[in-house]
């Protein structure tokens, strides 16, 4: 019986902030004890806005960094490119063939993002449920992280598999593909930007300060958090929705410290912002300080970085091209093997 399966990724969109951390890559280094874990440099969904070609792949072995700076254990999990392993290309256009376009429509985060790129929007970017979805189902993920904005993509993943795949050319005994399930994760670990406590911190957004990168120095660190956004009221608190700033500060406090949220909560309820934020730059960059230095250290010797790629590569291709082939074999193609 192997252990089950998780699946998940970050795009090389730009420098991997506070909020990826605490909300990915932080719940995935303790997955990797009882689960087996692949995890992805989304390099294809990164160029379905548009991107820098003098950056991407640095960017991409920067994430790869991360992840592993982070704790992400090459030998424990399988960590590689999105790009490096065809199947999930090629898997996309198959899905695409097999996706009713009226599924695709429902998308709502293609609306929001669609929005942002006014004329530019790319047919990639409408795609991007779809190749998520391939993602996903190369490598039977039995269960894939998910915060709020992505269930709707793993919802779509599952009704390719069950109703386009499994129902189609499949029997119940033998499902082609393994309909996955998601790994809701913890309500409170949606970070939000430093300037406005209504919108998700994000690495595209155009104001470096509304997020804190994982690689900022302690003086980045300290101005930002002087300049983020606050209110004249004594006391941070948590669950006021008139005061969305004060709660998403305390819960990058909580989460950082390792407070639970009502010890958090308790310690910090009579300061002001003048005692509170020092506390906060200080829990900030005591957390980091150990993910820099392993960060630079890893980077020091790219080859050997690529050379940890090249090998999550080689796994990972090993389990993409079975279910690839699988899948081709059900469709029809002639086989010549
Ligand atoms: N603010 C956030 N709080 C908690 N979790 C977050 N994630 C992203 N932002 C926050 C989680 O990080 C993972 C990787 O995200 P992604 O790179 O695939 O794309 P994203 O969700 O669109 O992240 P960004 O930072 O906002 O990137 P851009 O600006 O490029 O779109 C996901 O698990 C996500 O939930």
């Amino acid at each position: 019986m192997r252990r089950p399966r998780v699946l998940s990724g970050v795009q090389p969109t730009g420098a991997i902030h506070i909020g990826n951390w605490i909300g990915a890559i932080r719940n995935w280094v303790d997955l990797q004890e009882t689960h087996e874990t692949f995890f992805c440099v989304v390099d294809l969904h990164a160029i379905t806005v548009p991107h820098n070609n003098k950056q991407l792949a640095e960017e991409t072995l920067s994430t790869a960094a991360i992840y592993m700076a982070c704790g992400i254990s090459p030998e424990q999990s399988t960590i590689f490119v999105q790009s490096h392993v065809s199947a999930h290309s090629e898997l996309c256009w198959l899905l695409n063939c097999l996706t009713p376009l009226n599924w695709m429509e429902r998308m709502i985060q293609f609306k929001e993002k669609s929005i942002k790129q006014g004329e530019n929007v790319s047919i990639g970017l409408f795609d991007y449920p779809v190749l998520m979805a391939a993602d996903i189902l190369l490598y039977e993920a039995d269960l894939v992280p998910v915060g709020e904005d992505q269930k709707q993509h793993l919802e779509l993943a599952r009704d390719i598999a069950q109703q386009r795949i499994n129902s189609n050319y499949g029997d119940k005994e033998n499902p082609i593909l393994k309909v996955p399930k998601p790994l809701i994760t913890k309500q409170g670990s949606r970070i939000m930007s430093l300037v406005d406590g209504h919108s998700k911190m994000s690495k595209s957004d155009p104001n470096e300060n509304s997020r804190i990168s994982l690689l900022d120095t302690p003086e980045l660190i300290s101005r930002k958090i002087k300049r983020a956004k606050t209110d004249p009221i004594l006391g941070i608190e948590l669950n006021n929705p008139q005061r969305p700033e004060a709660g998403n500060l305390l819960r990058i406090y909580s989460s950082l410290s390792g407070l639970e949220e009502n010890i958090a909560i308790q310690t910090c309820a009579d300061m002001g912002w003048g005692t509170f934020k020092p506390l906060l730059t200080e829990t900030i960059i005591s957390s980091l300080q150990p993910i820099q230095e392993k960060y630079f250290n890893l980077m020091k010797d790219k080859g050997e970085l690529i050379e940890l790629l090249r090998q999550g590569q080689n796994k990972a291709e090993q389990v993409a091209e079975k279910t690839l082939k699988k899948l081709k074999d059900a469709i029809g193609f002639l086989d010549i093997d």
